[in-house]
C-alpha cells in the first residue's frame, strides 16, 4: 500500500495511542470480569452515574450455563416496549388475519406490566414505545409487503379491514394500530412510529435515546423474531448495551420465539444478554428500596 496514496497513514500514531487507551480497558475489565462475573458500567466512557446503580443477572453468559451481571445506571437505562398493538395480539389485527395463535403474541403482556408498574413507581428509568404501521395512503409500504400480507391474510391485508375489525391492517389511526390499553403510554413516555421491522433506520429512535443519555435499553414485546430481533440488533451495532427480558416477549412461532433467544446469547452475547421480568423487577426494586 503507497502511503502517497493513503496520505491519512501519517495519522497512525495518534489512532494507535486511542487504539491502546481502549485495549488497556478492555483487559482491566476482562480481568475484572474474571473475577466478578460483573460487566461494569463503564463511567470512563460514560461518566458518574446519575441514577442509582443496578446489577442484573443475566444468563448463558458468556456460555450457556455460565451466569453473570450487567451494571447499570437507572438514569441512562430505558425500557422498549416494541409494537404491543392490537394488530399483533389482539381478535381481528394483523396476525390474527394470518391465522396465528394469539396466546403466543398476547402472552408477554402480564410480564411488561409488572416491569412498567416497578419502574413507573418513582424510578428515573425511561419508557419507550413503539408501533409498527403505515400512513393511511400506504405511501410509506413496500409494495411486495402489501402482497404478501394479502396472500396470508386469504385476501385481507394491509390497509384493509377484516369483516367484524376494528379498522384497517397495520394503518396508522386504526384502533387495531395502537397500543392495547392494558399497556397503553403513561404521559411522559416516548412513542415512536415506524413503517418497518427494525426502529432506528426510520424513526426518531435513535436521537430520542441520545439525548436521554441513554447508554442501556432492556427489549420487550411483539414479535421476538421479527421487530424486536431487529431492533435489538440495530441497538447492538450502534453501541447500546442491550438486554432481551424474555418473558416480556413473544413470537407467532413458539420455536422461533426460543431460537431468536439463543442467537442473542451466541458468541459470548452477540446482540446483547438474556433476562427475565423476575430478575430485572428484583434489581431495580432492591436499588430503589435503599435509603
Ligand atoms: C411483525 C413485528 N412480526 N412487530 N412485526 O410483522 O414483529
Amino acid at each position: 500500500m503507497s502511503t502517497e496514496r493513503y496520505p491519512l497513514r501519517v495519522l497512525e500514531p495518534f489512532m494507535s495511542k486511542a487504539r491502546d487507551d481502549i485495549l488497556k480497558r478492555a483487559q482491566q475489565d476482562f480481568e475484572e470480569f474474571k473475577k466478578t462475573k460483573i460487566f461494569k458500567f463503564p463511567t470512563w466512557l460514560y461518566g458518574s452515574p446519575r441514577g442509582k446503580l443496578i446489577k442484573i443477572e443475566v444468563e448463558d453468559c458468556p456460555r450457556f450455563g455460565d451466569t453473570a451481571y450487567v451494571e447499570f445506571d437507572s438514569a441512562r437505562a430505558a425500557f422498549i416496549s416494541v409494537d404491543m398493538q392490537v394488530d399483533f395480539c389482539g381478535p381481528k389485527g394483523y396476525v390474527d388475519v394470518m391465522g396465528y395463535d394469539l396466546g403466543l403474541t398476547s402472552a408477554p403482556i402480564k410480564p411488561i406490566r409488572s416491569v412498567l408498574e416497578t419502574i413507573r413507581n418513582n424510578t428515573d428509568i425511561k419508557v419507550v414505545h413503539t408501533r409498527e404501521g403505515h400512513a393511511p395512503d400506504l405511501s410509506d409500504a413496500p409494495y411486495n409487503k402489501i402482497l404478501r400480507s394479502k396472500i396470508i391474510g386469504d385476501g385481507v391485508g394491509i390497509g384493509e379491514q377484516p369483516a367484524g375489525g376494528m379498522g384497517k391492517l397495520l394503518t396508522q389511526g386504526e384502533k387495531n394500530w395502537d397500543i392495547i390499553d392494558d399497556l397503553y403510554p403513561y404521559p411522559g413516555e416516548y412513542i415512536i412510529d415506524k413503517p418497518t421491522k427494525g426502529a432506528f433506520g426510520n424513526s426518531q429512535i435513535d436521537m430520542i435515546l441520545k439525548n436521554l443519555g441513554i447508554t442501556h435499553v432492556f427489549i420487550s414485546g411483539i414479535t421476538t423474531d421479527v421487530c424486536v430481533h431487529t431492533i435489538m440488533r440495530e441497538a447492538n451495532d450502534r453501541g447500546y448495551w442491550c438486554t432481551l427480558l424474555k418473558d416480556c416477549a413473544g413470537a407467532t412461532d413458539y420455536g422461533n420465539h426460543q431460537a431468536a433467544i439463543k442467537q442473542i446469547k451466541m458468541q459470548g452475547g452477540v446482540f446483547g444478554w438474556v433476562s427475565d421480568s423476575i430478575r430485572f423487577n428484583k434489581a431495580v426494586r432492591e436499588a430503589f428500596q435503599e435509603k
